[in-house]
């Protein structure tokens, strides 16, 4: 089945690296952006992977956002996660795909089309960069790499965004930013980097990667436990437990009492940290 989804993955990727003419729209705010490439892009995988798995349910970003079946398979896609590297040229883009069984991730696909790199992963059978086993660092926090956005399309929350910058900056190597968050986090899941913040990613964004991520040894969770697949949450991940322990810290301390829809951080703190240090 991987092999399958890889392969329509790769003959999407082909269709928006080649797609030209594409309009450029926002949803909403003007950091927002949807192209006629994400929508075209969306038709497609919708209907090969519907025909690769009948009676399968498809969850995509642009129009086809339904929730995850509590039984049987449903597909996450985001057509391009970094829809604005995307319109602007900037080859940083990745296709994702998760497949999702009973609720819980089952495998994973994420290509950038224009560096052509495919990382992929099924659970339990480890984490692959074009075809090549990968596995995180074991870089320590000193050393760490940390990709973190500061919530550009929500500006009200990135005063703390930025604000846990700074207390991670002093404390690790340095700080990226690429403009896709699957790539980010399969870019850790190889090794090249060993932490990662964000405020709120939609499912489509961190689906496929989580599964590519897990399966390289790295960890992977929201506030106060697991990843919701059904709705934007918040995201933390690291190389190790100890390094997923000290963002959260990091995180949480920022964060405080501060409602995230409704949600307070403080009262999920302690499952929080079980998460990460049972991990
Ligand atoms: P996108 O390009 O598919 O929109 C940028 O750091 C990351 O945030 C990208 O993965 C981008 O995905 C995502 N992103 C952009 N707008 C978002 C929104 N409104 N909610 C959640 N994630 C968003
Ligand atoms: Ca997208």
């Amino acid at each position: 089945m991987i092999s399958e989804i890889e392969d329509i993955v790769r003959r999407s990727g082909k269709r928006v690296r080649e797609a030209s003419g594409f309009t450029v729209s926002d949803k909403g705010t003007r950091e927002n952006l949807v192209t006629s490439a994400d929508v075209e892009n969306e038709r497609f995988l919708k209907e090969e992977l519907l025909s690769l798995l009948p009676g399968s349910v498809f969850k995509g970003e642009e129009g086809d956002d339904v929730p995850v079946a509590k039984e049987g398979y449903t597909w996450i896609v985001d057509p391009i996660d970094g829809t604005t590297n995307f319109s602007r040229g900037i080859p940083e883009v990745g296709i994702s795909v998760a497949l999702m069984k009973d609720a819980k991730p089952l495998a994973g696909v994420v290509y950038n089309p224009f560096t052509d790199i495919l990382y992929s992963a099924e659970a339990g059978k480890g984490a692959f960069k074009n075809g090549k086993p990968i596995t995180v660092s074991n870089r320590p926090l000193e050393d760490a790499i940390l990709f973190t956005a500061w919530c550009a399309y929500d500006k009200s929350l990135s005063a703390p965004c930025f604000e846990v910058s700074e207390r991670l900056h002093p404390a690790c190597n340095d700080i990226r930013r690429i403009g896709t968050a699957a790539v980010e986090l399969c870019m850790m899941a190889e090794g090249a980097a060993e932490l990662y913040f964000e405020i709120r990613l939609s499912p489509w964004d961190f689906a496929a990667a989580s599964v590519v991520l897990t399966e390289a040894g790295g960890h992977i969770c929201s506030f106060g436990g697991p990843l919701d697949y059904d709705r934007p949450c918040p995201v933390i991940a690291a190389n190790t437990p100890g390094n997923l322990a000290y963002l959260a810290r990091a995180v949480v301390d920022v964060f405080g009492e501060r409602p995230y829809r409704g949600q307070a951080f403080r009262s999920s703190t302690e499952a929080t940290f079980s998460t990460a240090w049972s991990s």
